[in-house]
């Protein structure tokens, strides 16, 4: 196996007996050549000029596959397999419905079993491309391509689609195949991939703001209370949507739980008494979380730390396109309903769960409640009250190093305000940094899609100061990333002007030193240093 897709990948080179993650050596084969059957496609649609309205069935399997792939989602050998029968079976019809003419190995490959799927992954994974910079910019390109692939699997969810992001995933992941393109080509590709993950999050955010309405100034509990309780993990708002409505009534309290933590600050579900609060922290610390908690859990998407004790593992349900071997697996019938019934009634034979914090948060600061709120923040700027914004959006994850981030957060001047979504602000948003005249010192938008609203609040400042150039705000960047939807987030910025963010808590080891060079020469991208040095550089930029 070989797989450096997330910050995490063994000595920031690739992960090769065993991923850091907990992804088996089979699990990392299959999952490269579910993305291969799938670049197949691709290459078919591409090539025989298919319109993408026509095969919604394939649109829709592609994503899925591409988040099947994303680190942390899904573990589950088996389903992955089936997975890539599917897939090829799509492909193969619509080779035949298109008339595709055309070798492309990836078009035109066929497997019998599962060992044979193993003997073709190996020659069809990352190492297949040799020179290192075309397959360094091939990679960003796919991990932005799965980054917006999650994205647009929730807006699909909800019943939004974008015809123009499923023929850009056909576009980018053909161009992959196709060995006469120059890195500059790549490169170019690589910012269209940022201009279709601004749309991939602008169709989320008017997906999930449609049906349960603009993200508010709300306080979430952090405590606990006493009824059994079901812990709902990850990004997928439907599966929130479904799991209050059939635990209403039921004595069953639903507590989210990492990045399901914004969907407290939208207006549909506050109208569930048992919906309690929010328990634990970032998705790495599950491994004591979830003994503590008692009761089942659901995951909705990444991030699955592969569970050790069987007791807790027997407590842990999937859905969509997470999966782990032995958690049994909801699967939601034709019209997108599914039945947590089970989940529920095992909820109700456990204990409620052992309080580890107790008190509040505040969250909500989405774009609409950030335009709400425009004239005092906008005053709070011009009376130098508010000196700088900090976009600390993105992930969080187990290295030690991201302790710096804590640290960052803390030694903030009091006169800054930080600006957050994504699973990162676990590294700070208990910290007890204040207020400035009423805003909070850390806004948190939502999920790490939710960037999309940080990205919005910049574009309203530079039209409220008049200014030319996003980059003359006094709004700097230090983001933290771990997965493939940290990379679509880092590409869209790029595509919006954004220059000089600083990235960590390491560079990507998939970048190589030439496309280092690229970034940096051309965005001003730079890694994180100590806390000190780097204070002293943004206060002073
Ligand atoms: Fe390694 Fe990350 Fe890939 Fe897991 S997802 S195998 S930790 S690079
Ligand atoms: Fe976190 Fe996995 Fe990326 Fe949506 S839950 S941000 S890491």
């Amino acid at each position: 196996m070989f797989c450096y897709q997330c910050q995490e990948t063994a000595k920031n080179t690739g992960c090769t007996v065993m991923g850091v993650c907990g992804k088996t050596e089979e699990v990392a084969n299959l999952q490269d050549l579910l993305i291969y059957a799938v670049k197949g496609i691709s290459e078919i649609v591409v090539k025989t000029n298919t319109s993408v309205a026509d095969i919604a069935k394939i649109n829709h399997e592609v994503i899925k596959s591409l988040f099947i792939t994303i680190t942390n989602a899904n573990f589950d050998a088996d389903a992955i397999e089936v997975q890539i029968v599917n897939v090829l079976g799509l492909r193969d019809q619509l080779a035949k419905d298109a008339g595709y003419q055309g070798n492309n190995d990836a078009a035109t490959f066929t497997v019998s079993s599962r060992e044979s799927m193993l003997v073709k992954a190996a020659s069809v994974g990352v190492l297949a491309t040799e020179n290192e910079d075309v397959r360094s910019l091939r990679e960003l390109i796919i991990y932005g391509v799965k980054g917006m692939a999650a994205y647009v699997d929730h807006a699909l969810n909800l019943g939004k689609e974008n015809d123009d992001i499923y023929a850009f995933t056909y576009e980018a992941l053909a161009a992959t195949l196709n060995d006469s393109l120059s890195a500059d080509d790549l490169v170019a590709l690589t910012l269209k991939t940022g201009e279709l993950g601004v749309s991939a999050m602008a169709l989320l955010d008017e997906a999930n703001t449609s049906r349960y309405g603009n993200p508010e100034i709300t306080t979430v509990n952090i405590g606990v209370k006493k009824n059994p309780a079901i812990l709902i993990s990850g990004h997928d708002l439907t599966d929130m949507e479904q799991l209050l409505e059939q635990t209403k009534g039921t004595g069953v309290d639903v507590y989210t739980h990492g990045e399901m933590l914004p969907a407290h600050y939208y207006p549909a579900f506050k109208k569930y008494d048992n919906f309690a609060g929010n328990y634990g922290n970032a998705w790495w610390k599950q491994v004591t979380e979830f003994e503590s908690f008692r009761g089942p859990i659901l995951f909705t998407t990444n991030c699955i730390v592969p569970p050790k004790n069987p007791e807790v593992a027997g407590r842990i349900y999937t859905t969509g396109a997470t999966g782990f071997p032995g958690c049994k697996h909801i699967v939601a019938d034709e019209s997108g309903k599914k039945d947590f019934s089970e989940i529920i009634a095992l909820a109700k034979t456990l204990s409620s769960p052992d309080e580890i914090e107790t008190g509040t948060i505040v969250g909500g600061f989405a774009h609409n409640q950030v335009f709400a709120l425009a004239d005092k923040v906008v005053d709070a700027v011009k009376s130098g009250a508010i000196k700088k914004f900090f976009v600390m959006a993105g992930c969080d994850g187990r290295m030690k190093s991201r302790d710096y981030y804590t640290e960052f957060a803390d030694k903030l001047p009091k006169d800054t305000v930080i600006l957050t979504a994504g699973c990162a602000k676990y590294r700070y948003n208990k910290l007890e940094l204040g207020d400035i005249g009423g805003i909070p010192r850390v806004l948190d938008a939502g999920q790490c899609n939710d960037s999309y609203s940080l990205a919005l609040i910049a574009l309203k400042l530079k039209e409220v100061f008049e200014l030319n150039d996003i980059n003359e705000l006094p709004i700097a960047y230090n983001i933290a990333w771990y997965e493939q939807k940290a990379v679509i987030v880092l590409l869209a910025l790029l595509h919006l002007g954004v220059k000089n963010i600083h990235l960590g808590p390491t560079i990507p080891g998939f970048l190589s030193p030439n496309v280092v060079n690229v970034l940096v020469d051309t965005f001003g991208i730079a890694g994180i240093g100590s806390v000190d040095e780097d204070m002293e550089l943004f206060m002073n930029a």
